[in-house]
């Protein structure tokens, strides 16, 4: 039994590897991933920078500790060795803020890496530093969170913004039945990510069809675990008649549906969002969040390797209709987006009892 559970997630891993997230309900596809390129002689030597050594490849994320960063580190790092592009610097602040961002951008700056990733902590506040960054020749792009048009080359986008803010009310209206007070509980105030998607719930919310649905609040638990427990705490209590709670954040699902879950309000308020299976499993099999969404954070993460090599190789500049290989997920266009140019992943994909055993393991 251990064995074949053991078989199974190694399998799933495979899975994983192979599927950029498909459409919002159904399995992902089930193609193998070809096997990374390492036999012995086969093995690809570091591509070299101007100055002869190893290309080296920096990826910095919001914040430290949140699992979802994690995975898409993880993938990032899969992508330059699997390329055998260079060399990988994986960071991540211990508070989610663009401050302490900023230090590490500088700090990279100073070690002449080639290439900068971040999902940024602010839209703007990084501007000067990472315009810094490109005019001493490193290749700079954004992914998950983006940064302004002028502080990067291009964005690694998970799926398209509209559809990630819309689908999360229609879930969280059909699970209320289209009635009573619904809250938001967000990550940081500045986050990029999260308030794009904000502005589209609010826009869906627009529609006549939510009349009877308010929103009260926007919470920011800061992608912290305690802060994001506490601010579900407070909407509880300010908002005794709460009906729902959506959470476009992976640390404040998990946080919400451990509150709902000791407070035994399965079936009184439900939750919905954004989440990592791993975390969410618990809570979608016990009815506290009925289903949600997210994509592939390790695609997230691989797909943004490939980009920073290919900005590095000169592949790609950022420019729209720049093409390049994206290792197992194929040849990626570089596209228009409402801000600068973006490389999109897919689709959001919703996760629900029937699924969720499948992918808990998965990330
Ligand atoms: C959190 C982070 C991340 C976001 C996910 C959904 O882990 O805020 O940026 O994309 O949630």
């Amino acid at each position: 039994m251990k064995k074949f559970k053991k078989i199974l997630a190694l399998s799933m891993g495979a899975v994983l590897l192979a599927s950029s997230l498909a459409g919002c309900a159904g399995k992902p596809a089930d193609t193998a991933a070809p096997a990374p390129n390492k036999e012995a002689g086969n093995e690809a030597k570091p591509a070299e920078n101007a100055a002869g050594g190893a290309k080296r490849y920096a990826f910095i994320f919001k914040s430290a500790g949140n699992p979802y960063g994690e995975k898409q580190m993880e993938g990032f790092k899969l992508a330059i060795e699997e390329a055998g592009a260079g060399e990988v610097i994986l960071k991540a602040p211990a508070e989610p803020t663009a401050e302490a961002q900023i230090q590490m951008i500088e700090e990279l700056i100073a070690q002449k890496v080639d290439v900068i990733a971040i999902s940024g902590n602010d839209p703007d506040a990084l501007e000067p530093v990472l315009k810094k960054a490109m005019n001493a020749g490193i290749k700079v792009l954004s992914a998950d969170s983006g940064v302004n048009p002028a502080s990067r080359m291009v964005h690694v986008n998970q799926a398209d913004p509209e559809r990630i803010g819309r689908v999360q009310v229609q879930a969280v209206s059909e699970m209320i039945g289209g009635k009573g007070q619904i809250a938001v509980l967000s990550a940081t105030s500045q986050a990029t990510n999260q308030n794009i998607w904000i502005e589209w719930m609010k826009k869906e919310l627009e529609d006549p069809k939510y009349a009877d649905i308010e929103l009260v609040k926007v919470a920011y638990g800061d992608d912290l675990r305690d802060k994001s427990t506490s601010e579900t705490e407070a909407l509880l209590k300010a908002y005794p008649d709460l009906k729902g709670i959506i959470a476009p954040t992976t640390v404040g699902m998990a946080a919400a549906g451990k509150v709902l879950t000791d407070k035994g309000l399965s079936g009184k308020v439900a939750l919905t969002g954004l989440g990592l299976p791993s975390e969410m499993a618990e809570y979608i099999t016990n009815g506290v969040c009925p289903w949600m969404y997210l994509w592939n954070p390790i695609d997230v993460g691989y797909l943004t390797g490939y980009a920073a090599i290919a900005l590095a190789d000169g592949t790609i500049t950022g420019a729209a209709g720049d093409k390049f290989t994206a290792g197992r997920l194929g040849e990626k266009e570089v596209i228009t987006a409402g801000d600068g140019t973006e490389i999109m992943l897919g689709d959001p994909f919703k996760f629900e009892p029937a699924n969720i055993e499948e992918w808990k393991s998965v990330y």
